[in-house]
């Protein structure tokens, strides 16, 4: 017996296995039981088997829940002062360095509670749901001392719960030198890899470990200190590499059989090449892209070349990304990296979910997968990375219940 079975639609399934563009299969069914995907495939050929609930959704097409794979959901305040400097002419790197950037969030981080930080996640992770998000990952590395590190993982399960997503978490100590070590950088990788890490990983407050290799964060040699530790306690690796300059970091990141590396807008050739022998995930960013107003691209057509994946992320974050859509993370895929728009969305469900480890139940619409869908009032798939600002959402399933359900 089924608990849900939809009808009177069609499904975008993204099946890696399917020839059809977007894994389309039209005039669809799609059963659910026990939050999982129990049989999804055209309707006529459906078995027999008895629903407790029927619900047919007038030709409204379901694709995979959202995944969001690359966020820093979590932090206090916001940056919009920097903001109006860069609008004036300031860069970046320029207002990094004179304390401001990843600093001020991090002072500001440090002063709010933990409930104070889960509520202010919540109401972004709220309007991303709003978009079809079922899945989230979500980065510390707004806190850099141990404490303040547990409390943004703490508040981004909490968000999340509050928000009703699910949540994937990584700890992100090594995003900047935080004031204290400014000149004790050695002191701080340590306390990373001494302290901090195996506590986190002990206490099962991330999945993952990431870390920003940059002129203005840290070195290559630094980041593979960080990342080999994390690995050594069990922690999944991933890697902001290239998004400002050419560190290697891609490079890295896949020799140590990273799941993503993520940014990539000054990847070479030698990364793609070592990316599509290990598996790692192009996680591109084009909100981030577009903020920054940066020009050069990620190489898109040399990864599409090499058949590395390519995820898509908001990157939701104060300084570089202030985006709670993952319709505009879709449209700017398109519009400014050239992707089509089914690697955009297979970017956002099938591939998310590979940088995310968690290929094996999410991301894709097949028999056994968790049912998190998204429900969408369009005519084809296509269009969730054509309007732009639009809400094209119905409805949405987090395995298997449905948001309209619950606020019934
Ligand atoms: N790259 C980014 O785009 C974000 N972090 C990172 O390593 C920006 C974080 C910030 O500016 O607050
Ligand atoms: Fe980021």
């Amino acid at each position: 017996m089924w608990d849900i079975l939809l009808l009177d639609c069609h499904v975008a399934s993204m099946a890696e296995a399917s020839n059809a563009p977007f894994g389309a299969i039209r005039n669809a069914a799609l059963a659910i039981e026990n939050g999982r995907i129990a049989w999804v495939g055209p309707a006529k050929d459906r078995p027999t088997t008895a629903a407790r609930e029927v619900r047919r959704l007038d030709g409204a097409w379901i694709t995979p829940g959202l995944i969001d794979c690359h966020t820093h959901l979590v932090f206090g305040g916001e940056r919009v002062r920097e903001w109006e400097m860069r609008q004036h002419g300031a860069s970046y790197e320029q207002i990094a360095e004179s304390g401001g950037g990843i600093l001020s969030t991090v002072r500001a981080t440090r002063a709010c509670s933990e409930e104070d930080l889960a509520y202010s996640a919540a109401r972004r992770a709220r309007a991303m749901a709003a978009q079809g998000t079922t899945t989230l990952e979500i980065k510390s590395g707004y806190g850099l001392d141990l404490e303040s590190e547990r409390k943004m993982l703490r508040a981004a399960s909490r968000a999340c719960e509050l928000a009703n997503v699910r949540v994937t978490r990584t700890f992100l100590g090594a995003h900047t030198l935080p004031p204290e070590y400014s000149q004790d950088r050695n002191g701080y990788v340590d306390l990373l890899c001494e302290t901090m890490i195996p506590a986190i990983a002990r206490e099962k407050l991330a999945d993952a470990c990431d870390a920003f290799c940059e002129t203005i964060a840290f070195t290559a040699v630094e980041t593979e200190r960080v990342l080999r530790t994390a690995q050594s306690h069990g922690l999944a690796v991933k890697l902001h590499a290239e998004q400002l300059s050419d560190q290697k970091g891609a490079l890295l990141a896949s020799r140590l059989g990273a799941l993503s590396a993520d940014h990539l807008e000054h990847l070479g050739d030698d990364g793609i090449a070592t990316m599509a022998k290990a598996g790692t995930v192009a996680v591109l960013l084009p909100c981030a892209f577009y903020f920054l107003r940066e020009t050069r691209k990620p190489p898109v057509a040399a990864l599409r070349r090499a058949g590395v994946a390519m995820a898509i992320a908001t990157d939701c974050n104060p300084g570089t990304s202030p985006v709670t859509s993952p319709l505009i993370a879709l449209s700017m895929a398109c519009a400014l990296f050239q992707l089509t728009p089914e690697e955009a969305l297979t970017g956002m469900t099938r591939n998310a979910a590979k940088a995310l480890g968690r290929q094996a139940s999410i991301g894709t619409l097949e028999t056994g997968k968790l049912a998190d869908l998204a429900i969408w009032n369009v005519s084809e798939p296509a269009e969730l990375a054509y309007w732009l600002g639009a809400n094209l959402l119905h409805d949405r399933y987090l395995e298997g219940r449905s948001d309209q359900s619950r606020s019934a």
